[in-house]
């Protein structure tokens, strides 16, 4: 079947929960996609992040192959000989003291939630029921009812009503705003240290830091969302690298797996996960041996191939590249390591029309919301595939 079979295909069984470009993939490799008619393009998203070892990675996917042949899955009702290698390799390469697999983003921030307020009352002494958790205007934590319910996007929310209790929300960026609002109760402050669906919004210099201090003066878990800055998205393994600090609880996910299978994590030090008991909390196929197995392959994959040093040095040199265009378009670029984003002026028409033009010039890119372009492609990015981007991206800036 061609494009436009597929898409008619598509079209008549699919939910309409997303307008996707109207290219239809069936490869991958690296930064490369082909479509198939054999079209080929530079994937500038990848999968949000979640291939930032590059598509179908040779090592991570023969990992998934062996692992697949021999024990897939055993549920956590037995043990399983992947489980705490993958333990004592993501707290030895992060410095977390405890880690809880799961499968989705999601399924990692719902579990901090469970986590923050159990810690919260049984070890902060919050009172029963009362228990708060601090987010960001325009935060982007997953697409659950009660994570939605935090959400300050009304179209996140629209219809799913009625929502969680306990959520609180303060601007992004602003440290003093986030002291005024903790209270007693407050368990956790939940932040994304950069906002990637809000249109790759970065903090001022020192938020982070100034967060962590008022956290720890408060007696207030800090959780950072590191589930898209992770895994070197931003030039460091983990975007709180950025300013030195360490976070109560952080949240991986997506290239946990290289994109080869659904892997996240909660690492924390052991006061915050240390409150679950047997039977408090689980998964189907949250920890299950092929998930370990692929993730230790993964992580080995970012760390042996220096992919974090690629982004941060492409990443450099990418923005730099893009800066140089001067398009009369352009508002704004920013970003960090290979996280950016290139926000347009109000009357430039519109991102998507601009990642249509971007298509047809062979780079796939997804517009966040309405005016900012978002360029992530794969860590594994060459300064030569760069240099191929920029000539495409100023033919679609520069009128
Ligand atoms: C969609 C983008 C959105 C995330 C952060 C948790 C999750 C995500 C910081 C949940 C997921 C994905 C979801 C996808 C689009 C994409 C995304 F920012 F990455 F572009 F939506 F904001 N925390 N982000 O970014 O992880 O449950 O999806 O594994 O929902 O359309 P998940």
């Amino acid at each position: 079947m061609d494009t436009k079979e597929i898409i008619a295909l598509e079209n008549r069984f699919g939910a309409r929960n997303y307008k996707p470009l109207d290219v239809v993939l069936e490869r991958g490799e690296g930064v490369w996609v082909w479509d198939v008619e054999g079209n080929r393009y530079m994937d500038c998203l990848a999968a949000y992040s979640a291939v930032n070892q590059g598509h179908c990675h040779p090592r991570i996917v023969n990992k998934l192959k062996e692992q697949a042949e021999k024990l897939c899955i055993t549920s956590r009702a037995f043990r399983n000989d992947q489980l705490s290698l993958f333990y004592r390799d993501i707290c030895e390469l992060t410095n977390s003291h405890m880690v809880l697999p799961m499968n989705s983003g999601a399924e990692a921030v719902e579990t901090v939630i469970k986590a923050v307020r159990k810690w919260g009352y049984t070890v902060k002494g919050v009172a029963d029921g009362k228990a708060e958790i601090i987010v960001c205007d325009n935060n982007f934590h997953g697409r659950t009812l009660t994570i939605i319910g935090f959400s300050t996007e009304e179209q996140y929310k629209e219809g799913f009503g009625p929502f969680t209790p306990g959520f609180k929300t303060v601007p992004f960026g602003d440290a003093e705003a986030l002291k005024q609002a903790i209270t007693e109760n407050t368990v956790a402050f939940m932040v994304e240290p950069i906002q990637g669906e809000a249109g790759v919004i970065v903090p001022p210099d020192g938020y982070l830091k100034a967060v962590r201090e008022i956290c720890s003066q408060n007696h207030v878990a800090l959780v950072l969302d590191e589930i898209q800055t992770g895994l070197g998205r931003t030039g460091r393994l983990l975007a709180e690298e950025h300013e030195g600090i360490e976070a109560d609880v952080t949240l991986i996910g997506k290239a946990l797996s290289g994109g080869c299978y659904p892997v996240s994590a909660v690492l924390s030090n052991a006061e915050v996960l240390g409150v679950f008991l047997p039977g408090d909390h689980g998964s189907t196929f949250g920890g299950n041996p092929l998930a370990c197995a692929v993730a230790r392959e993964a992580l080995m994959v970012l760390v042996e191939e220096n992919l974090v040093e690629n982004a941060a040095v492409l990443g450099d040199y990418f923005m730099k590249g893009l800066e140089r265009i001067k398009s009369p378009h352009v508002k704004e670029i920013r970003g960090k390591g290979l996280l950016i984003g290139v926000e347009l002026k109000a009357g430039a028409g519109g991102a998507r029309a601009f990642c249509e033009r971007l298509m047809g010039l062979g780079i796939l890119c997804k517009e966040t919301h309405e005016h900012v372009i978002r360029f992530a492609p794969p860590l594994v990015i060459t300064r030569a595939e760069i240099d191929w981007a920029l000539s495409r991206v100023e033919q679609v800036l520069i009128p």
